[in-house]
Order: structure tokens, then sequence, then C-alpha cells
């Protein structure tokens, strides 16, 4: 669009402070900001402000005739152990028709962590200092090999880490993996609004955006072509996971075949929350819809209460990992483009400090929120699929986050609960290693995932072993 047709669009939208500093940019300044604003959506940024910002927003989560929900236990605690089996035979038959592709969000900005680089660039493991991504890649090459197909490999990124996440992965090599199978898309932007509704500017020239939220994916999947390529090359089920936990089975072939047999739209994996407080969503239904609600919406009382025997009530934390449908992944994106049909995925608001500019064009560090971001979480697709399902997952061998610089959900609890790992899966096959109470063992030792990425592919590798090596310090089984 001609720019000063662009312009007036603003203009009569009531965001005509956008253009304020237009004239007195450079030739290149002002294609910047022209080329930032074609990417707004005014009419999207009028509904939400409209809705969001007004008394619909303040009115807070309703939570009329919620209820946790139900979840295929793990044959451990009382779930079918056949139905396990038979899930874990039909997603290895998936796997062996190539119906399934690997997908990592990695959009996220990781402020929490304090590390200067995208996430999946932060080095997790025990000896080797792999990286978050060089876990994935190894994890998703080991299961190609497994399976003898090799799977593709989706990862979003934001405007901010693209190209940096791409030219990690050049210097690397590709971690090994065929780098014509890994494919990298960004994630659409939100521009931050005032309290009133105005979009506010980071400076003269550049406007205060930020990516849409993890629920982004779904339409950035569509615009970017992933699902028409994975259409092409017969992928129908997507294994999707979040940049930062090495833990992860980033493909697993129980929860797939789960998933198909199911005739699920959207599956997710849960694990009993270790403690009330703890940061999850929770898994719930609400007018025989699947719903999470996150940790942050679900007043106190409620994530603090019991049931007769002791449990936590809504203890079905979700653990933001998924399994999807490429059509029905197609069908949320597209309804995106017709909000009226009430079937596209809500945001978020945000309250934020946001560095803005005042009328003058004066840089402005607020010390208190002065504006709202917008963001739309994936797990919101849950009530618009068919047959969701959600199941069991054993947290030691799933789910060790990296969030924070320390403490909880950190780079000691995540590079701990590795070794807890690898010594489960050493022991269980005869090795003799000393732990403590909590199955940390007292050496640093580490599995690559190209020789065990879960127990029966570990177990298979080391009876292939000629001779068991000596477990001491510093082994690594590669
Ligand atoms: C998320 C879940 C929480 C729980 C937890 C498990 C939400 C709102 N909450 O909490 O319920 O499942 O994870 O670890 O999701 N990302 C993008 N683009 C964005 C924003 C985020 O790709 O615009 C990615 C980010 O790179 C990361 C993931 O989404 O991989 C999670 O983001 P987060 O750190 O904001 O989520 P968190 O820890 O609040």
């Amino acid at each position: 669009m001609a720019s000063h047709a662009l312009i007036e669009k603003f203009q009569q939208a009531g965001q005509g402070h956008v253009f304020a500093f237009h004239d007195e940019l450079s030739h290149e300044a002002q294609r910047h900001l022209v080329n930032e604003a074609s990417e707004i959506d005014l009419a999207e940024v009028a509904r939400l402000t409209g809705s969001l910002l007004g008394k619909e927003g303040a009115a807070g989560l309703n939570l009329d005739g919620l209820a946790p929900a139900p979840f295929e236990p793990l044959p451990a605690n009382g779930g079918d152990a056949e139905a396990w089996a038979r899930a874990k035979q039909a997603g290895e038959e998936a796997l062996r028709a190539g119906r399934v592709a690997a997908f990592t969000v990695a959009g996220g900005q990781g402020t929490r962590l304090g590390f200067d680089g995208p996430k999946g660039t932060f080095p997790v493991t025990p000896l080797k200092q792999k990286s978050l991504f060089q876990v994935f890649a190894e994890k998703i090459h080991a299961a190609g090999v497994r399976y003898k197909r090799p799977l593709h490999w989706f990862i979003m990124t934001s405007h901010q880490n693209h190209a940096a996440t791409v030219a990690f992965f050049e210097e690397n090599s590709y971690f090994g993996l065929d780098k014509g199978r890994v494919h990298f898309f960004r994630q659409g932007r939100m521009p931050a609004v005032d309290f009133n509704g105005k979009i506010l500017m980071e400076s003269k020239g550049t406007i205060a955006l930020s990516p849409d939220g993890h629920g982004g994916s779904l339409r950035a999947l569509e615009r970017s072509g992933a699902l028409d390529l994975m259409q092409r090359e017969g992928i129908d089920t997507l294994s999707y996971f979040q940049v930062d936990n090495p833990l992860v089975r980033a493909i697993d072939p129980a929860f797939l075949g789960w998933h198909l047999i199911h005739g699920s739209q959207m599956s997710s994996k849960m694990v009993p929350k270790a403690y009330a407080e703890e940061k999850l969503g929770h898994f719930c239904v609400q007018d025989g819809h699947s719903v999470v609600v996150e940790y942050s919406d679900l007043p106190m009382a409620m994530q603090r209460e019991k049931t007769p025997d002791g449990q936590l009530r809504y203890r079905a934390g979700s653990i933001a990992i998924h399994v999807l449908d490429r059509e029905f992944i197609r069908k949320m994106a597209k309804s995106g483009e017709n909000p009226g049909a009430g079937v596209s995925l809500p945001f978020h608001r945000a309250d934020k400090k946001i560095p803005t500019i005042d009328a003058a064009g004066h840089a402005v560090k607020p010390g208190q929120a002065n504006g709202v971001k917008f963001e739309m979480f994936v797990f919101d697709a849950l009530p618009f699929a068919r047959n969701p399902l959600v199941i069991e997952t054993s947290r030691a061998d799933d789910f060790s986050p990296v969030k924070n610089a320390d403490g909880v959900d950190s780079p000691q609890t995540a590079r701990e609960d590795q070794l807890r790992q690898f010594a489960r899966w050493l022991n269980a096959n005869g090795a003799r290693i000393q732990t403590d109470a909590s199955g940390l063992p007292a050496m640093s030792v580490e599995v690559s995932p190209m020789f065990g990425y879960d127990e029966d592919s570990f177990a298979e590798s080391w009876r292939k072993l000629s001779l068991a090596p000596e477990v001491t310090e510093g082994l690594y089984l590669s």
C-alpha cells in the first residue's frame, strides 16, 4: 500500500500519531515505519481495545461450572497397560509412515533467565554443555534413525531472535540434521497500546511491537507455508513442545498413538502438580469443553483445594506439550481471519512497563505499567478441538524447564534432573551408580540422545555394547 494511503487509514482509526514524526525521518527510517505499520491489523487492534481494555477485560475469568479435566493415567498409576502398549505401537507406525513432524516454539524473549541470545542456544547438559537446540536436534535425529524416516522440524522464532537462531544452526551444521528438513519461520507481532487504546511508539520511527504469544504459532504455521509443506510431505501430525525443556520427549510414540487412536485434533500431556503454587496451567472442563486455566488466573484458594484422599483437586498441570492435527491448525488459523465466527483464539492482555516516547518525541522510561501487550496462548485452541485428550506423563522423563536464572526451574535444576535420568537408565541396566535419596548421582555423566533418548532406546544401545564401560566421573555415552 502506498504510504499516504496507509497513513490515512491510521488517521481514520484514531492512530494517526504513529506517523507524527514521519516527515522528519530519513527515507530509510520512513520505509521501516511504513513496513511495521502495514503489519498491523487495525480492525483487530480496535476490537481488542474495545473488549480487553473495557469492562469485559476487567471482569476476570468466568469460573462458572469449572471442574478438573479427566486424564488417562500412566500404567504405574492405574492406567490400562494394554491400551498404552497399543498406543505406542500406533505411534511407531505413524513415525515409520512419515506422518509426524516436530515443532518447537522458540519465539519467547526469555527475560526471566536473563540470557542474552535465543533461549534455544542456552547450554544445558551436564558435561558437554550442549544447547537446548542441540538436545532437541539429537532427539529428533535419533527418532528418525530408529523409525527409518528422518523427521521434519519446524521452529518458530520471533523477529528479535530469528537471524541469531538461523546463524546458530548454520554455525553448528544443523547438528547433523538434514538442513532441508529444518524449517524456521517468524511468529507474528502485535502492537502495544496505552490504556486508551493508542498504539505506543518505541521511538519516532519504531512502533512498540512484540511477539503475539505461542498461540500465534497456529497462524504463523499457516502463513509461512509450513502446513502446505507438511501436506505435500504426507505429514498430518505435529509434536509441539517449548524451547525451554531439555527433558522433553520430543517424539513420543505412545503420546502420538493415544492422539491418533482417539481421533483427537489436539492432545496434551499433564503431570500432577508438585505443589499448589507451581506455575502450571490447569486442565479443566467447562460447559463440556476442555480448557486450560493459567496459574495466574485460577484463584489460589481453588489451586489449594484438596480431594477427600488428600490430592490437589486441580492437579492436572499443563506442561505445554501437545500433539496437533494439521488440518485442525489450518482451521484455527483461517478462522482468525473471520473473528465474528467466534472460533478464533482469544487474546490475553498483559499490563507492562513499555518504553515509549511522549508527544514531543522524547524517550519515556515508565516506572509503572503504562500500557498493554496482547498475546495468544496455544492451549486456547483446546475448546475447539474434536476429542481433545489429556494423558499423564512422568515428570522425571518429560519436564524440567529452564525458566529462571536460579532457584526453581533453573539451569541447575534442569542439569540435576538430566543427571537423575541418566543414573536411572544406567542403574536399570545393571550399572551401579550411587545416588542420594532424590536419585541424584554424586558423579557427572551424560548420555547423548543418539545413544539413548528414552529407557527403551538406552537399553537397546547398552545391550549392543561389546564391553560395558566403567561408570566413572565424566562418562559420556554417545
Ligand atoms: C508456560 C505455560 C504454563 C506451563 C509452562 C510450562 C503459558 C501462558 N503458560 O508458562 O501453563 O505450561 O509453560 O513450562 O503458556 N513463546 C513463543 N512466542 C511468544 C511467547 C512464548 O514462541 O510470543 C514460547 C517461548 O519461547 C517458550 C514458550 O512459548 O518456548 C513458553 O513461554 P513462557 O515462558 O512465556 O511460558 P510460561 O513459563 O509463563
